[in-house]
């Protein structure tokens, strides 16, 4: 039996209507026809799952023509009307979470509860922002001048365009659309294109509820390709805010893009997150938030663990505990429940594992556990690699930079919570951050504003699985966006301010006379 058959796979793709012919021509504005196929390979056993394809400039120009007639419709819905579509979202998530839970862990390496993690996380955003959907307030303020009011208003924007990346497929774009679309804006998505299948058994999904509710199918709609489609739609003054996901290379490259047409963007890019661990911490918790957060997902979430920052008193016994933790790490099928850690993303990735430990090693990092490229029965795909732990420095090139794969390097602090705090703010990323502790001053002064430099601070708990009610982003390299809970909704919409005037004189503001 093969995989797909053994864990479900097949039935997935059915229930989900990606199976066999992928060729993007089934449903709504996914039907682009292009001659060029994307591939998408699992990196669980290297089946090519399907195709899909790649849309035309042609294409793209009347996808974007699409959502604009559909914006037309959709920003004068009531906001809790577009609740209301979002709500049935959430639902028919919940009947697919199983199904796309599974999809995600195949096309995607990571395991099948990181998976269903993921389909949990985008039925949480779109709860919240059914509740959202009824509070797009503004403020009121006082005017200075007699009989007048001042107000702010929230306005959709009108197209929003998503490009996401390979490590949470769907979520990230579930955390942009749910918000958008209860904010009266359409989106336009470019997936990764190494996980085309789940984006379009997302388009899938929603283009159903759409159908159902007799609304234009522009709402939502699917590009596909490698960065060039990505570049029609950020150098595009008809998309008035790009949301983009990735490497701070990508991010670099859209930032100055979307800006050179005085656009907006919410950017999401590199991390290089760190846990400090002080004298008094809980080493039972600190095992455990920083093996998960070192090779969840095999180390390919933009808050994975890559520093462990222990201070010296406490330095070996954490050390020992947690190269002893990673002797228990089952590595393999991540859609088989009993294994810890599935494959990476792609053969480069697995070069680019490779070339970081040699990074490593030549800049005097000792491997305290080995990494290294599996093979044999299982491993087939040849994307499979052993999570490793390196004892390094702060300083090392290698260190300062993001690989996603799962090495963690440990470092050594000395001194009180502030040479920790130096040490983990010390790179050019500023995403997630954490610090085990037991003592409330060094908790206080971990938060405080002289603690972490980073967008996440924790406390007690790892770097990755932020909740979706807080802002989730982050400072520096990491690009400043912020997406998903808290007030991150104000990113989809214009401002404005609005001043009325309900006496019968005209008064200026600032007491200027000026008399006909
Ligand atoms: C990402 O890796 O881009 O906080 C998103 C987490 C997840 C989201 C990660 N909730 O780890």
């Amino acid at each position: 039996m093969n995989i797909q058959t053994e864990f479900g796979i097949t039935e997935a793709l059915k229930n989900l209507g990606v199976a066999a012919k992928n060729n993007g021509t089934s449903t709504g504005l996914q039907s682009h026809g292009g001659d060029n196929f994307l591939e998408s390979y699992s990196p669980v056993d290297g089946a090519l799952i399907g195709k899909v394809s790649v849309t035309t400039q042609a294409q793209y120009d009347k996808v974007i023509e699409t959502a604009q007639a559909a914006f037309k419709d959709w920003r004068d819905a009531p906001a809790p009307l577009r609740g209301e579509i979002v709500r049935q979202f959430g639902q028919k998530l919940r009947e697919h979470k199983a199904d796309l839970g599974k999809l995600v862990s195949y096309e995607m390496g990571k395991s099948y509860q990181e998976g269903l993690g993921e389909v949990q996380e985008m039925i949480d955003i779109c709860d919240f922002a059914v509740g959202l959907s009824r509070q797009l307030h503004g403020l009121t303020i006082k005017s200075e001048r007699p009989l007048h009011h001042m107000q702010e208003q929230y306005h959709p924007l009108g197209i929003v365009g998503i490009i996401s990346a390979f490590n949470f497929p769907v979520a990230v774009w579930a955390w942009n659309t749910a918000l958008a679309w209860v904010c009266g804006d359409v989106c336009v998505w470019k997936p990764s294109e190494k996980t085309p299948l789940t984006g379009v058994a997302c388009q899938n999904i929603i283009a159903e509820v759409l159908k159902e509710n007799d609304l234009p199918e522009g709402i939502s709609c699917l590009i596909n390709g490698d960065y060039n489609v990505g570049s029609w739609m950020t150098k595009d003054e008809r998309v008035p805010l790009i949301s983009a996901t990735g490497s701070t290379r990508m991010g670099k490259i859209v930032g100055q893009t979307v800006a050179a047409r005085l656009g907006k963007s919410i950017l999401e890019l590199g991390g290089n997150n760190a846990i400090i661990v002080t004298p008094d911490a809980d080493i039972k918790m600190t095992v455990i938030g920083a093996v998960f957060g070192a090779v969840g997902t095999a180390g390919q979430r933009c808050t994975s663990t890559r520093r462990l920052i222990v201070h010296e008193d406490i330095y070996d016994k954490v050390r020992d505990a947690v190269v002893g933790a990673y002797g228990q790490l089952r590595i393999g099928n991540p859609l088989d429940e009993k294994n810890h850690v599935g494959p990476v993303i792609d053969k480069d990735s697995v070069n680019n594992y490779n070339k970081a430990i040699e990074a490593a090693k030549a800049e005097g990092g000792k491997v305290l556990v080995e990494g290294g490229v599996l093979s044999g029965e299982g491993f087939e795909s040849g994307c499979y690699v052993k999570p490793c732990i390196i004892e390094a420095e702060n300083s090392f090139k290698i260190v300062q930079s993001e690989t996603f794969a799962p090495i963690l390097y440990i470092l050594k602090y000395k001194g009180d919570v502030h040479d920790g705090i130096a040490v983990q703010n010390g790179v050019a990323q500023g995403l997630s951050s954490a610090i085990m502790t037991n003592s409330m001053r060094d908790a206080h002064q971990f938060l405080s504003a002289v603690g972490s430099d980073c967008g996440i601070a924790n406390v007690n708990i790892g770097t990755s699985g932020a909740e979706i009610g807080g802002a989730f982003g982050g400072e520096k390299e990491t690009g400043g966006g912020r997406e998903s809970g808290s007030d991150a909704w104000k990113a989809y919409m214009r401002r404005q301010t609005n001043t009325l005037n309900y006496s019968t004189e005209l008064p200026l503001a600032q007491g200027i006379k000026f008399d006909l």
